[in-house]
C-alpha cells in the first residue's frame, strides 16, 4: 500500500452507520508502514525531547503510570505538523461525524512504557469546554499493537447514555464504569490493532486500555477533531483545557483560535 497523508480513504455508508451506532470504529490500512515509520520516528523524538514525566513508574499515580503524554506536538515540529494536518485522517473524521468540516482540538502522543499501567475507563469530553458532541479522537498506533501491549478497548453504544460522563480519569472512573459494564447495555470490545489500523471514537464513548505487558513501548499518536462550527461552552467547568486549547475564547463564540485550524472542509457542499 502506498498512500499519502492526504488522499481520501474510501469509507462505506455501512462503516459510517457503524460508527454512529457503536460510538467507535476500527479501520484497517489507513496509514502505510512507510508513513508510520517516517512520522513515528519524528513523533518519538519529540516525545523524548518534550516529556516532563521522569519519576519511576512505582512513584506515580494511576493516571501517570498509564502513559507519557505530550500534547500539541504539531506546534513544535514541522514534520509532526504535516502528520497532524493529514487530510486523509481529517476527512474520515468529518465523514464519520457528518459535518462539513473539522477543526483540530489538539493532538497528543500517548506512550505506554514497558510495565506501564492500565488506562482507566473514561470519556474524553468531560475535559472539553465545547458546545457540540460532534467530536472524535483518532487513535493511531505507530506499531502493530497486540492486547498485551495495551490496545484501546471500547464500550460499544456507551455514547448513547449520559451516566458517568462527569468522571475524570481515575481509579474511581475505572471502578464505576467497570461496574456499569457488568450491568448495563454495553458491549466490551477488546481487539488488537494491525499495523496501519486506526480507531475513531466519539468524545463521549467509554474506553480504556490494559497495561503494557510487553518489553517495548506502546507508541500511539492521537488527533482530536471537532465539527468546525463548534462553539466554546461551560468554560468555567473545563478551565484548564479552555486556557490551553481554546485561546480563552468566551462561551458562545466559535472555538476557532490559533490552535484550532480547519483540517478538512468539504468544498463540494
Ligand atoms: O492510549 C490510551 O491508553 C488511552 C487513549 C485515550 O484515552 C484516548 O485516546 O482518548
Amino acid at each position: 500500500m502506498n498512500v499519502s497523508l492526504h488522499e481520501p480513504y474510501a469509507l462505506s455508508a455501512e462503516q459510517i452507520e457503524f460508527f454512529r451506532s457503536h460510538g467507535y470504529i476500527k479501520l484497517k490500512d489507513v496509514l502505510s508502514p512507510e508513513l508510520l515509520d517516517t512520522y513515528g520516528r519524528e513523533i518519538s523524538q519529540e516525545v523524548r525531547r518534550l516529556n516532563t514525566m521522569h519519576l519511576p513508574l512505582e512513584e506515580r499515580n494511576t493516571y501517570s503510570r498509564a502513559f507519557l503524554q505530550v500534547i500539541n506536538i504539531w506546534t513544535h515540529s514541522e514534520v509532526v505538523k504535516q502528520f497532524v494536518f493529514s487530510k486523509r485522517l481529517a476527512r474520515i473524521a468529518a465523514e464519520l461525524l457528518g459535518c462539513d468540516g473539522v477543526r483540530l482540538y489538539h493532538d497528543q502522543a500517548l506512550y505506554k512504557e514497558p510495565s506501564g499501567g492500565f488506562t482507566p475507563w473514561h470519556v474524553d469530553q468531560v475535559y472539553w469546554p465545547l458546545s457540540s458532541e460532534k467530536t472524535v479522537t483518532a487513535w493511531i498506533p505507530l506499531q502493530e499493537t497486540p492486547l498485551e501491549m495495551g490496545a484501546l478497548c471500547f464500550a460499544a453504544h456507551s455514547h448513547h447514555y449520559e451516566e458517568h460522563r462527569n468522571l475524570t480519569i481515575s481509579d474511581e472512573s475505572e471502578r464505576i464504569i467497570q461496574e456499569a459494564m457488568e450491568t448495563g447495555n454495553y458491549e466490551y470490545v477488546e481487539e488488537p490493532f494491525d499495523l496501519g489500523e486506526v480507531s475513531f471514537h466519539y468524545g463521549y464513548t467509554y474506553h480504556r486500555a490494559g497495561p503494557n505487558c510487553s518489553a517495548a513501548p506502546r507508541e500511539v499518536m492521537t488527533v482530536i477533531y471537532m465539527d468546525k462550527e463548534t462553539k466554546v461552552a461551560s468554560s468555567h467547568e473545563c478551565e484548564s483545557d479552555w486556557i490551553s486549547f481554546c485561546d480563552s475564547i468566551p462561551d458562545g463564540e466559535l472555538c476557532a483560535g490559533p490552535l484550532n485550524p480547519v483540517l478538512y472542509e468539504n468544498t463540494a457542499s
